[in-house]
C-alpha cells in the first residue's frame, strides 16, 4: 500500500514538473514596446498623441491573442516622458534598454531623437520614428533605425519648390527656432528655393522658448517679404501669426510640419485665417482606413488625434507584424523582417529605403479656411 502511494506521488510530481516546464516554454511572452515622448510641457499634446497611437495598436494586438514561437504574446507599453529635453531623452533611452524593450516607437522632437537613437542602436534595439523628421536621424549608418513619416527633405523641400513655382514668391523670408528640427527644415527649404531659381530675401531666427517675435517680424516687414516660411512648432507659429496681424503684415505665413493642428487654431484665434502649413503624409480621413481610425481613436480616447497618432499606430503594427513574421520578439531576429516591411497602413503604403526612411513619402499643404485646416494639395513620390 505504501509502495503504491509512493508511485502515485512520483507520478503526480512528474506531471506537475512537466506541466511547469510546458508553462515555461509555452506560457505568456511579454513583449515591451518603448514609447519615449514629451508627456509634460508645451509639446505634451503631441507626445500624448504618439503614446495613444501606440496604445490603441497594442490593445488591438492583445485582443487578437497573437502567438509568437508557440507562446501567447502580450504586448506592453513602456512609456517615458522625455520632456522634449535631449538630456532626459538619452536617460529615457537607457531606462527603456534596461527595461528590456524589444522595439521603440517614439520621440517627437528631432533634437531629442538624434542623440537618443544612438543609445538604442548600440543596444541593438530597433526604433521606428513616428514624428521626428530631421533627415540626419536615419542617415547615421544605423541598421536598426526606421521612420514612418516623411523627412524634412521631402516636406520642407516640397514647400520650397512650391513657394517658387506655384506661389510665385518673389521676396521670401525664413525664420526658424534653432532646434535640430527648425534649422534642418529651413536648410531644406532654402536649398529647394534656390534650386527652383528663387531667392531668400531675409533669414531670421528665434529660439524654441521665445514668445515675442516683434524684432524679427519688423525686419521681415521692412524687407517687404511676400511669403514667410517658419520652421518651428504649433504654439510659436500661432503667436507669430497673431503678431503679424497686429503689425498689419500681409505676408503669407507658411509653416513647416508640426503646425496644422487644433493648438495652432486655439492660440492664434482669428489671426489663423489664411495661414498655411505643410504636413507629413496624406490627410488621414481621405485614406481607405482613415475615417474608421479617427472614429476608433475618438471613441477610445475621447479626443481628436492631432498629427502623429496615425503614424505611431502604424509604426506599432509594423513592429508587431515583423515580430509575427520572424516568429521571434528578439530584436536581432525580427529586424530584417522590419527592413522588408510591405504594409498598407492608416497613413498609406509603408516600405523602407536602405536608410530606413519611407520609399514613397508625401506631404500635404493645408490652409486655414473658416477656422479649420483644409487640405490644398498633396505632393509626393507615390
Ligand atoms: N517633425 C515635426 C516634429 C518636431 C521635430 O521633428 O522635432
Amino acid at each position: 500500500m505504501i509502495h503504491f502511494a509512493g508511485r502515485l506521488l512520483v507520478t503526480s510530481l512528474s506531471a506537475l514538473l512537466l506541466s511547469f516546464a510546458c508553462n515555461q516554454s509555452y506560457g505568456q511572452l511579454v513583449v515591451k514596446i518603448g514609447v519615449p515622448s514629451p508627456l509634460t510641457g508645451i509639446n505634451a499634446a503631441n507626445g500624448k498623441d504618439i503614446e495613444n497611437g501606440v496604445r490603441l495598436a497594442v490593445e488591438e494586438a492583445n485582443a487578437q491573442r497573437i502567438k509568437v514561437d508557440g507562446r501567447d504574446a502580450r504586448f506592453e507599453l513602456d512609456s517615458v516622458d522625455d520632456q522634449s529635453d535631449p538630456r532626459i531623452g538619452v536617460q529615457a533611452a537607457q531606462k527603456l534598454v534596461d527595461d528590456g524593450v524589444a522595439v521603440v516607437v517614439g520621440y517627437y522632437n528631432s533634437g531629442v531623437a538624434l542623440p537618443s537613437t544612438l543609445i538604442f542602436a548600440s543596444a541593438g534595439v530597433p526604433v521606428i520614428h513616428p514624428a521626428a523628421t530631421n533627415p540626419a536621424i536615419t542617415h547615421q549608418g544605423l541598421k536598426t533605425v526606421f521612420r514612418i513619416i516623411a523627412t524634412d527633405t521631402q516636406n520642407s523641400g516640397t514647400a520650397g519648390k512650391y513657394a517658387v513655382n506655384v506661389m510665385k514668391g518673389q521676396r521670401i523670408a525664413v525664420m526658424d527656432d534653432r532646434t535640430a528640427f527648425g534649422q534642418g527644415a529651413v536648410d531644406e527649404f532654402k536649398k529647394a528655393v534656390t534650386g527652383a531659381g528663387g531667392k531668400i530675401a531675409i533669414a531670421e531666427y528665434t529660439n524654441d522658448k521665445a514668445v515675442e517675435f516683434s524684432a524679427q517680424l519688423t525686419n521681415i516687414r521692412a524687407a517687404n517679404a511676400d511669403l514667410l516660411f517658419f520652421a518651428g512648432l504649433d504654439n510659436q507659429a500661432a503667436l507669430i501669426t497673431k503678431r503679424m496681424r497686429e503689425l498689419g503684415m500681409r505676408t503669407q505665413f507658411v509653416g513647416s510640419g508640426g503646425i496644422a493642428d487644433s493648438i495652432f487654431l486655439n492660440v492664434a484665434g482669428p489671426a489663423a485665417e489664411g495661414a498655411m502649413a505643410w504636413e507629413y503624409g496624406r490627410p488621414v480621413e481621405t485614406l481607405p482606413q482613415g475615417k474608421a481610425f479617427v472614429q476608433k481613436f475618438r471613441k477610445r480616447f475621447g479626443a481628436d488625434s492631432l498629427i502623429y497618432a496615425p503614424f505611431a499606430y502604424d509604426a506599432t503594427w509594423v513592429a508587431i507584424n515583423a515580430i509575427k513574421q520572424a516568429n521571434s520578439a528578439k530584436s536581432a531576429e525580427f529586424v530584417s523582417a522590419l527592413r522588408a516591411t510591405q504594409y498598407e497602413g492608416i497613413t498609406g503604403k509603408i516600405a523602407f529605403d536602405p536608410n530606413g526612411d519611407l520609399k514613397n513619402p508625401t506631404s500635404t499643404l493645408y490652409q486655414v479656411k473658416g477656422g479649420r485646416w483644409v487640405p490644398v494639395t498633396t505632393i509626393g513620390t507615390e
